[in-house]
């Protein structure tokens, strides 16, 4: 493990561009707008960046690009939800605030991995 796994310092799982569009906030259903986000799961949280051509190994990290928003996953549900979209490959993460999104990829062996990455977390901080 790295020196800051026991630091407060939370560790970087995963990161990667993803197709996004909120569609609920606060329970509240929003317009779909989807566009790139480069994503980044870190600690408890999935982070969303607005600039994808900021991916570079260092750019996820607090100073260098500020994250467009982000999203506490301890209590959080994910679903596939093929249904909600003409795209291939979607899911749907909601937050406990009752905020939507769905998450998509071309790839299918990416999204597959973004969805059990983050579904892990979501079951390990269920336990806690
Ligand atoms: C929406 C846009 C979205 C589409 C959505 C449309 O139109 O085309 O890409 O979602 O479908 O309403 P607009 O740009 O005019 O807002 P998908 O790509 O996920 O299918 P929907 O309303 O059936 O969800």
């Amino acid at each position: 493990s790295s020196p800051d796994s026991e630091g407060c310092t939370p560790e970087l799982e995963k990161a990667g561009l993803l197709n996004k569009t909120k569609i609920a906030e606060g329970g509240r259903k929003l317009r779909k707008n989807w566009s790139p986000s480069w994503v980044v799961l870190v600690g408890n949280s999935l982070v969303f960046f607005k600039d994808p051509k900021s991916q570079t190994p260092s750019s996820w990290k607090p100073g260098n690009s500020r994250p467009e928003s982000s999203v506490d996953l301890r209590g959080a549900q994910i679903h596939w939800a093929n249904e909600l979209s003409s795209k291939k490959n979607v899911f749907k993460l909601r937050t406990v605030t009752g905020n939507e999104f769905l998450l998509q990829s071309e790839t299918d062996s990416l999204i597959k991995e973004w969805y059990k990455t983050i579904q892990n977390v979501i079951d390990r901080l269920d336990r806690e």
